[in-house]
This record gives C-alpha cells, sequence and structure tokens, in this order.
C-alpha cells in the first residue's frame, strides 16, 4: 500500500514546486498540499499527464492521465480524466498554496497516479466547458511551466 507520495516540479524557467500525496488506504481519496511558486498572479490548469517521462521536457509527459477514455473536465464532475484538477491560484507574490482533496486519484491500484507527471500551466484551465474542441482534450490550459515525476516516498 502506497500511503505516501511526493512531486518535485521544475520546468525552463522560474516555476518550481513541491506536491505531497497522501492517502489512508486504496479507496480512500487523496490529499494535495504544498505550493508552486514563480507563477503570474491567477488561475493555472494543474493536472496529472500520463507519461513520468520527462526526457524532452514536460511535453514528453504525454496527454492528460485518462485511463477510462472520457472527456476533459473539472474536478468535481463525474466524467472526468482521472487527472483533472482544474486550477491552483497564484497570489500576488506568485505562489500559489496546494490544498486539494480528491476522491478519483489514487496511489493504489490499477489507476495509480506514481510514477506519472504532475503539469502546472501558463493559463487558466476552462474546465471543458469553452466551446471548442481543444477544451474537452486541455481545457485550453496553454504551455506547460514545470513538471515532475510523482514517486513513491515515506
Ligand atoms: C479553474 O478551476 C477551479 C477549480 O476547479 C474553478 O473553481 C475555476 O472556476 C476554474 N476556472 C475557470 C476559468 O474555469
Ligand atoms: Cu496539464
Ligand atoms: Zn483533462
Amino acid at each position: 500500500m502506497v500511503l505516501k507520495a511526493v512531486c518535485v516540479l521544475k520546468g525552463t524557467g522560474d516555476v518550481t514546486g513541491t506536491v505531497f500525496f497522501e492517502q489512508e488506504g486504496d479507496g480512500a481519496p487523496v490529499k494535495l498540499s504544498g505550493q508552486i511558486a514563480g507563477l503570474a498572479a491567477g488561475e493555472h490548469g494543474f493536472h496529472v499527464h500520463v507519461f513520468g517521462d520527462n526526457t524532452n521536457g514536460c511535453i514528453s509527459a504525454g496527454p492528460h492521465f485518462n485511463p477510462h477514455k472520457k472527456d476533459h473536465a473539472g474536478p468535481n464532475d463525474v466524467d472526468r480524466h482521472v487527472g483533472d484538477l482544474g486550477n491552483v491560484t497564484a497570489g500576488a507574490d506568485k505562489v500559489a498554496k496546494i490544498d486539494i482533496t480528491d476522491k478519483m486519484l489514487s496511489l493504489n491500484g490499477p489507476f495509480s497516479i506514481v510514477g506519472r507527471t504532475m503539469v502546472i500551466h501558463e493559463k487558466a484551465d476552462d474546465l471543458g466547458k469553452g466551446g471548442n474542441e481543444e477544451s474537452l482534450k486541455t481545457g485550453n490550459a496553454g504551455s506547460r511551466l514545470a513538471c515532475g515525476v510523482i514517486g513513491i516516498c515515506a
């Protein structure tokens, strides 16, 4: 059973972050905490992408983690990508505090996010409500500012 995981996010610019994950057991919600710094003030899309591959930077992480073949949506939608966590909001200090509890993510079982990549984006995620095709894939969240692989920790 994996109870704790961590992700250190880095990119080609100033954005850096650390996200901690905790799950009390398989089937329990996952609690995310931590912070991401160096962001423009405002909302930034935040997702789990399918591959734990950063060989060519964050682009190698591939699309959103979507094992159930759904359209992109928001974290409170029943039909969504497993990786859809919506937005985090940076303040005037350029820091976004992460405090998310998610019922669809898991650190265990066949749809575990361990070994996949967290990505923080340039723009706000429109949660699939943008009215165009890209909205149903990426939420129009723009480029990938920083990313990191989710790893097991003590
Ligand atoms: C971004 O996601 C957050 C969290 O799900 C949501 O509250 C907010 O409305 C979203 N922003 C946009 C522009 O859709
Ligand atoms: Cu993303
Ligand atoms: Zn998505």
